[in-house]
């Protein structure tokens, strides 16, 4: 294996997938506190009530009705709320990651903790703390801590009072959360991601009804430029707060393949590529949009509004380090009558050269190895995986044991993919699996849809003693770490 020495092995999750205690010590509200749950072919829906009093559900990513206003409905379960409770757990589960040796640990700070309402001038002495206690845990170990931002936790307050990031208002209270935090903690952290998965919805943009697809572009297209002009500005302050700061984006690496040879396919593959991965990463690496962002504009029909002076804050904010989740490629065709597949978030033609995980999400460890080249020669930054993994129910046995052999196969391939990409000259520098500890999906709100390492005594109902089991796959990480994969 080619894995340097004082790689970051690792794992990652994220504030309101692990923590729970959502209204505990003046947390303030998030759209995820009013999101049910979904299933494997069904997105989550959030809870909205109107004027009348009647409740109504809106898919994730949808469109509220006029007038909806947030409502936590006391006959639902929100998986979000209590969800494994890492908020009382830390130090425990801090242990067993210490236990099995990580290096770095990825975790997300909750704006609202630290702002509620996300325009208080003052932060929140409750929630400066709680992390302060995580941070301090992590340094006991020598872990790394690697934090997000902002993890889709935007609060709440702002997204019904003032528009969310289709306001440039938000730009400043996004900068003033960070500044909090990047200063308080200046002792204690070194390496920071602005916004998880930036280029989200511009991806999976196609997978809405072409009805409601050009409305969409233009909110996602002219928040998205709210986004980068707030990530610019926190990598410039974080560089004045303390010079040894590293600031990373963080993109979805959805990896587009053709379907087939045929030149249609193949320039609808690179056009995803462009779309889906390099519009976000050109701004945020290059610090300013790529030759081919106007034709994306006029392809949906969107104009953007930017300000004078916009320009500039984006080449001064072009950040350190590139990182990106990988979980599936996926491919694309314009034959209509292709075999399509069936999951949440996945979308594209079924690739008959590739397995499926039950949540349809193409098993593909070439493609990880594939777009770490890619983004390695159009960027030649250090790269980090921070998010990949398999979302599979386990079996808890009776003896408290997980056999999971299935999470070890699939974390072995995408192993040996990092490690060919080294080979093949890409510079790697961490490695973060997803959802290192059992924690809520993000796209369905399941819990069965496991990632970790550590089993959590909890179904989709909320039942169970929230109790840590170590799988299989524990011990398999460990020998991988102790031995900088040398035995896996
Ligand atoms: P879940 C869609 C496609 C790829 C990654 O996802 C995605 C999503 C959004 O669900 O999100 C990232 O939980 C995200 C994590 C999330 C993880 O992937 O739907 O950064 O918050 O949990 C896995 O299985």
């Amino acid at each position: 294996m080619n894995f340097p020495k004082g790689f970051f092995w690792g794992g990652a999750t994220a504030a309101n997938q692990v923590e729970g205690a959502w209204n505990v010590d003046g947390k303030g509200m998030i759209e995820t506190d009013i999101s049910a749950s979904g299933g494997v072919d069904k997105h989550r829906v959030l809870t909205y009530q109107l004027p009348d009093g009647q409740v109504v559900e809106v898919p994730m990513f949808g469109v509220k009705p006029e007038g909806a206003v947030p409502y936590v409905d006391p006959t639902r379960y929100y998986p979000n709320h209590e969800a494994i409770d890492f908020y009382h757990h830390y130090k425990e589960d801090i242990a067993l990651f210490a236990e099995m040796g990580f290096k770095m640990y990825r975790m997300s700070i909750s704006w609202t903790r630290i702002f509620p309402n996300g325009i208080e001038e003052e932060p929140n002495q409750a929630g400066l703390e709680f992390y302060r206690n995580v941070f301090l845990e992590l340094k006991k170990y020598n872990i790394e801590p690697l934090v997000t931002l902002w993890h889709f936790d935007t609060p709440l307050h702002l997204e019904t009072e003032i528009g969310g990031w289709m306001s440039r208002e938000t730009i400043d209270h996004f900068v003033r959360y960070a500044q909090t935090v990047m200063t308080e903690y200046q002792e204690l952290v070194k390496y920071w991601i602005t916004f998880n998965e930036i280029n989200n919805r511009l991806f999976f943009l196609e997978m809405l009804p072409e009805s409601q697809r050009q409305q969409a572009a233009q909110v996602s297209i002219q928040e998205l430029h709210h986004q980068f002009l707030a990530s610019a500005k926190v990598v410039k302050l974080a560089r004045e707060i303390n010079p040894e700061n590293k600031i990373a984006c963080m993109i979805n690496g959805v990896t587009p393949y053709p379907l087939t040879s045929r030149p249609e396919d193949v320039l609808m593959a690179q056009d995803a590529l462009k779309q889906g991965i390099y519009y976000c990463g050109d701004v945020q690496v290059r610090g300013k949009y790529p030759s081919f962002a106007k034709r994306l504009w006029a392809k949906y029909g969107v104009t953007l509004v930017t300000e004078p002076g916009d320009d500039e804050i984006l080449l001064d904010g072009k950040v350190d380090i590139f990182s990106f989740s990988y979980y599936m490629s996926m491919c694309l065709t314009t034959d209509k009558e292709a075999k399509t597949g069936q999951g949440n978030f996945s979308f594209g033609a079924l690739n008959p050269y590739i397995e499926y995980s039950n949540w349809g999400w193409g098993i593909d460890p070439s493609g990880l190895r594939y777009i770490l080249n890619e983004l390695y020669g159009r960027y030649e930054l250090p790269l980090m995986v921070v998010e990949n993994g398999l979302g599979q129910d386990d079996v808890l046995e009776e003896d408290g044991s997980v056999h999971d052999p299935y999470r070890i196969d699939y974390m072995k391939g995408h192993v040996e993919a990092m490690s060919d990409a080294i080979g093949d000259g890409v510079d790697l520098i961490a490695y973060t699996s997803w959802g290192c500890i059992d924690l809520i999906s993000a796209g369905t709100g399941q819990m069965s849809k496991r990632y970790g390492f550590i089993y959590v005594d909890l179904d989709d109902e909320g039942n169970g003693t929230r109790q840590r089991y170590r799988k299989d796959s524990f011990y398999w990480y460990q020998t991988l770490i102790a031995t900088n994969a040398e035995e896996i």
